[in-house]
């Protein structure tokens, strides 16, 4: 083969070979653009930004589980979760590189901290939607945010512990003390969550107190078995706490006692049968998964600040679990479940008085 030959030839294959790719590369594209036309959907990419840790953490279990729940049925929406951990002071430059990626249609995000962040990262970022759940802002058009009615999930526990304190249940005394442990005090805690569990507390007894503990971090469970032993030696024999995986210690505690803990948020019964005995109730799955459809829907009113409760069907408490019943005496159940249907059914009213 001359020189000549050898060099057209070589031209002959490269057109041909570049002929083929172009006519693959076309067919690939032409698939992908009809599948999306057929498809009315477009995929959607969602970052699930938790604040904390995942595990032993009822609220950012709930937000997550929903969020992955939502794309089980939605296959064109992707999750991914990002859990910041527990340095409060990295949240926001953590969140802003995630926003700045641009990959994001939306981020959903909880706890009572993160409009004030959201809102900040908002002003750099103009075109980045938010849903926070848990939080309160209004007035900012890309922020949607869900504040829990958490006075009225505290008067329905209170009112639990109260009746638990003041029972003739084993290892009670007649003392009509609550433990009530909590990792941080914030607004919410001191303005709604006290409050209300006081309120609770004393519907139940008036004489019946609460012994508050803090434990200063979302994860010491050593400390709160610490804190939970000094108030049993003070006369708590009922307790309740929000203390993310710091609550183990206390659980461990109460269970070694014979002692019992109402729980906030999420159903806890099976945790520690006979040593759970109450349960409070936030439809957080519900509820983002109601917030993701009116979000990809165009519904969402972002800008709106929304305090969902009893009457949203997102504050309840878990009084169906059979576990619920075998936990408590039979007086502290009927007492508390002829209350509880009145609350249910609006003949009592748990409003906050401010
Ligand atoms: N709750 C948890 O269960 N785990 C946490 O790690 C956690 N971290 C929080 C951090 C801050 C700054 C704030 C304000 C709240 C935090 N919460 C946490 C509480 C949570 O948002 C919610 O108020 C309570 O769990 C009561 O439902």
């Amino acid at each position: 083969m001359t020189r000549k030959r050898l060099t057209l030839f070589i031209l002959l294959f490269a057109i041909f070979v570049l002929i083929g790719c172009t006519k693959d590369t076309t067919s690939k594209s032409d698939t992908t653009s009809s599948d999306i036309a057929e498809s009315t959907e477009t995929e959607k990419n969602v970052l699930v930004f938790i604040p904390g840790a995942v595990d032993g953490n009822p609220p950012y279990l709930n937000l997550n589980n929903g969020s992955l729940q939502y794309a089980e049925e939605h296959p064109n929406v992707k999750i991914k979760t990002y859990e910041a951990g527990f340095n409060q002071a990295e949240w926001e430059s953590q969140l802003t590189s995630l926003v700045a990626s641009g990959k994001y249609d939306i981020v959903l995000t909880t706890n009572p901290s993160l409009p004030e962040i959201c809102d900040d990262i908002s002003k750099k970022f103009p075109n980045q939607k938010f849903i926070i759940t848990d939080a309160y802002l209004n007035g900012n058009e890309n922020i949607k945010t869900y504040e829990y009615n958490q006075y009225q999930q505290s008067v329905i526990l209170g009112y639990l512990a109260g009746l638990i304190t003041t029972s003739d249940m084993k290892n009670i005394n007649s003392d009509k003390k609550v433990g009530f442990i909590l990792s941080q005090e914030y607004p919410l805690i001191t303005d709604d969550i006290i409050p209300g569990f006081k309120e609770g507390l004393q519907l139940a007894d008036e004489d019946a107190t609460a012994d508050v503990r803090i434990v200063g971090n979302w994860y010491d469970a050593s400390k709160a078995s610490e804190l939970a032993l000094s108030m049993i030696d003070g006369g708590v024999d009922t307790f309740t706490s929000i203390a993310g995986g710091a609550a183990e210690g206390l659980y461990k505690v109460a269970k070694e006692k014979g002692l019992y803990v109402v729980t906030y948020d999420i159903n806890s019964y099976s945790d520690i049968p006979g040593t759970i005995v109450g349960s409070g109730d936030i439809e957080s799955i519900k509820l983002v998964k109601s917030a993701f459809e009116e979000a990809f829907n165009g519904t969402l009113d972002y800008g709106n600040a929304e305090i969902v409760g009893i009457e949203e069907g997102i504050v309840d408490f878990y009084w169906e679990d059979p576990l619920f019943k075998q936990s408590v005496s039979s007086d502290v159940y009927d007492t508390f479940m002829s209350w509880y249907n009145q609350v249910k059914n609006g003949t009592i009213k748990i409003e906050k008085n401010n």
